[in-house]
């Protein structure tokens, strides 16, 4: 089939299209027409067809259209004789801030504690469910001043996925892709209108919609740490999964799990950044107290994980001590070295205290990795990348900075920005040849939520383009982009909602269960995954192919449930590619 971006291209963006299965008796460079989408269609632009290089996983060459000197706004489709048309598409100077609001939106739909109402809600408002105001305090967290069976309240923030639970090692991921997104593109962000309910601040100013739905998660997981000694809690999370039911319906029993050290440094993490980025951004000043509350917190978790630096979170050894056992998401991390450096990143650039120093230097990695929510050593450095040392030197929080510490953070910063472009140089020279993208260039790309991969790349490569400018990295972040909405072997764009064939049943008990055809839209499928863990019948017979272990089934929990650290990265990745369309 023709796979290429549902969604459309950027004016003066790569225009590419994939022709992956063909039969051209005798033609070696077949022809290809661009037709504008009004009543005459007319041919706007033709070209031949040249193959790719090999496909991966196909072994055979693909066949590639490229378009991209064509730069006129409009409406169109591509024609191949003989092969049918494309998907109709949009050429435009912004064609993906639909999506984006969209992509945002999703984080609203997925709100915990509270009722989605008209007319914010549009066709799927819904009653509230999970108040979250009496969970349990689980044998596994109990401490002398909290012992098991106290209540404690935590309500708000976004469900993690399909699931109703709340986990503060994916919420911190997903947080940090989040705000390093308003770091980024802190005016381009705030500007957009996402029809959410407002908040005014306390200084009686309307905050953005994007950071009234980032405060909207923050709020929660301010709550997941015990203000006795510290430590936070690894979940929010009833003993066993829900049924497929409404949020209103679930009236299990929620509990607040053991303490886990990754949890902690994640949220230390989290709450150093969101105060940083606050003040940087300049919206601390119209929510007061807020940045001190944060920091608070940050210290007093930092604290509680010197004193307990591995208490790893093992669900199976958990269930063998205590009850009732806990069967949810264990986001279980077993290596946390990335966890600390990333903790103590954000504690020197939130502090500017030299005493995190030390920390940040003895758990430096040696090379970079795409992130996910068990490797998070690469958001250490995409925060550090973008500090100056010259905002330390006049900092004195304990000590007056002393001239070697101020070259160590100069060297950090600079070989933390080294490292994410040879990340990123890494990730072109592994790229795709069949599909042209940097997604499936190596065969581990396939796993559980194999699209944040694609996501988190595009991150990545962004992140390069910010520190260089140099137009390689966003053409190949763009790239996954294409790969993402529709670009791809499975000819799926991956975010319900968005494209011409999009999933219609995710794995989304809100989806599922509500009385709307239509999914929740803007949210991002896991995609491919050769694992097949759900074990539902019915993949493509492609067994060997993990680029299309895929399969659009509600029941297809290993590769079509929806999750928001797999959205925060396509949010990300969107917003970094429209904003910068000319640039
Ligand atoms: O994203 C997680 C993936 O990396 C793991 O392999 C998988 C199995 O442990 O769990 C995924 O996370 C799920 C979480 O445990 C519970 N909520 C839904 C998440 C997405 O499937």
């Amino acid at each position: 089939g023709i796979r290429l971006n549902q969604i459309g291209f950027g004016t003066e963006d790569t225009k590419i299209a994939i022709l992956d299965s063909y039969l051209f008796p005798g033609q070696r460079k077949p022809p290809f027409y661009l037709i504008a989408l009004n009543q005459f269609a007319d041919t706007v632009y033709s070209g031949q067809l040249e193959p790719t290089g090999t496909d991966i996983y196909s072994k055979k060459n693909n066949l590639v259209a490229d378009f991209s000197g064509f730069t006129k706004s409009g409406h169109y489709y591509l024609s191949i004789p003989g092969q049918g048309t494309s998907y109709p598409f949009i050429i435009s100077h912004n064609p993906f801030t639909d999506l984006l609001k969209g992509v945002i939106k999703a984080y609203y739909y997925n709100r915990a504690s509270m009722a989605i109402t008209a007319p914010y809600g549009d066709k799927w408002i819904r009653k509230a469910g999970h108040p979250d105001t009496a969970v349990y305090i689980h044998p596994s967290a109990a401490t002398e001043s909290r012992p098991a069976g106290t209540l404690l309240q935590a309500p708000g923030g976004w469900y993690d996925a399909g699931d109703y639970n709340k986990y503060i090692v994916n919420a911190s991921i997903t947080m940090h892709t989040l705000v390093a997104t308003l770091y980024d593109y802190p005016g381009f962000i705030s500007q957009l209108k996402t029809a959410i309910p407002t908040q005014v601040s306390a200084t009686g100013e309307k905050l953005p919609d994007y950071l009234t739905e980032l405060l909207y998660n923050l709020r929660w997981m301010m709550q997941m740490q015990d203000p006795d000694d510290g430590g936070v809690y690894h979940k929010l999370t009833s003993a066993g999964f829900d049924p497929m039911e409404l949020p209103q319906k679930d009236k299990d029993k929620r509990y607040v799990v053991q303490k886990s050290t990754a949890a902690t440094l994640d949220f230390a993490s989290v709450m150093a950044i969101s105060a940083w980025v606050l003040h940087q951004t300049g919206y601390a000043d119209m929510l007061p107290g807020l940045t001190d509350s944060l920091m608070n917190k940050a210290r007093m978790a930092w604290q509680w994980a010197v004193k307990h630096p591995n208490i790893i979170y093992d669900q199976d050894a958990l269930n063998k001590a205590f009850k009732p056992k806990i069967t949810t998401g264990s986001y279980g991390d077993k290596k946390i070295t990335d966890e600390w450096y990333l903790a103590a990143a954000c504690m020197l650039i939130a502090t500017k205290d030299s005493a995190y120093l030390p920390s940040v230097k003895q758990y430096t990695p040696s090379s970079l990795t795409v992130p996910s929510w068990s490797n998070v050593e690469t958001i250490g450095a995409v925060w550090l990348s973008k500090i100056q040392s010259t905002d330390f030197k006049d900092s004195r929080v304990n000590a007056p900075w002393e001239t070697t510490q101020l070259e160590d953070i100069s060297k950090l910063q600079h070989q933390a920005a080294a490292q994410i472009q040879s990340l990123a140089n890494q990730l072109i020279n592994q790229s795709n040849p069949g599909f042209k993208t940097v997604m499936g260039g190596r065969m581990k790309d396939f796993n559980w939520g194999s699209n944040s991969n694609a996501a988190n790349q595009g991150w990545i490569l962004m992140t390069a383009y910010k520190l260089s400018q140099r137009r390689t990295f966003r053409t190949a972040a763009l790239g996954n982009l294409d790969y993402l909405l529709g670009r791809n072997p499975t000819g799926y764009s991956f975010v319900t909602g968005f494209g011409s064939l999009s999933p219609l049943h995710p794995h989304h008990r809100i989806s599922i269960s509500d009385e709307v055809d239509a999914p929740v839209p803007g949210l991002l499928v896991g995609g491919p995954n050769p694992g097949r863990q759900d074990g539902v019948k019915g993949y493509p017979v492609e067994e060997n192919r993990p680029d299309m272990s895929y399969l659009d089934n509600d029941q297809a929990f290993s590769v079509n449930e929806i999750a928001i650290n797999w959205n925060a990265p396509l949010l990300y990745l969107t917003a970094a590619i429209e904003a910068t369309e000319k640039t």
